[in-house]
């Protein structure tokens, strides 16, 4: 089974508890996913998986937190040609650029040649019950199409 690496950017914790939630999935769907805050792994250990999942809340006019700019900034260095993807996060719809941090996560993604397997998930604030489900069902979508090509 496909092994996962979900690393985030979480200030408040709605984007950690939807990262933990999809971590859940994976698991539920019998995947193996390792979880990282940001700020403890390295671009480069993405290529140790089939798939990844990186998200963010989005800060200041729909930017990427500071935080997440150093492991973006190290994206730069890879081929991920080989590697399965997708962005998640969480935002406010009351600012102009709603989840820009995840949008500009899955470009970088895209650009650096990932394949971006199913569409970003946005959040607004922290998951509801409904929301819950939703982020589990997100984990288990993925590790069912990297197990499905792998
Ligand atoms: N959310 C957006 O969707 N777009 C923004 O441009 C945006 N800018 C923000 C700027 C500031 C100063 C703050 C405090 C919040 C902003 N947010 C924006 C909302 C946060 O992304 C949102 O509160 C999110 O749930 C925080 O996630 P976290 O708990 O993982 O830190």
């Amino acid at each position: 089974m496909a092994k996962v690496l979900v690393a985030y950017a979480s200030l408040t914790g709605n984007t950690e508890e939807i990262a933990e939630l999809i971590v859940e999935g994976i698991r539920q769907a019998g995947g193996e996913a390792v979880l990282k805050s940001v700020t403890d792994c390295n671009a480069d250990e993405i290529k140790a998986y089939e798939g990844v999942l990186l998200g963010a809340y989005t800060w200041g006019d729909g930017e990427l937190p500071d935080e997440f700019l150093d492991f973006y900034e190290e994206m730069d260095e890879l081929d991920l040609t080989a590697c399965k993807a997708a962005a998640f996060g969480s935002g406010d719809t009351g600012y102009e650029i709603y989840c820009g941090a995840v949008n500009q996560i899955e470009e970088k993604l895209r650009e650096r040649g990932a394949e971006i397997v199913q569409e970003s998930l946005k959040i607004e604030y922290g998951p509801n019950a409904a929301e819950k489900e939703t982020c589990r069902s997100f984990g288990r979508q993925f590790i069912e199409t990297c197990a499905a090509v792998s």
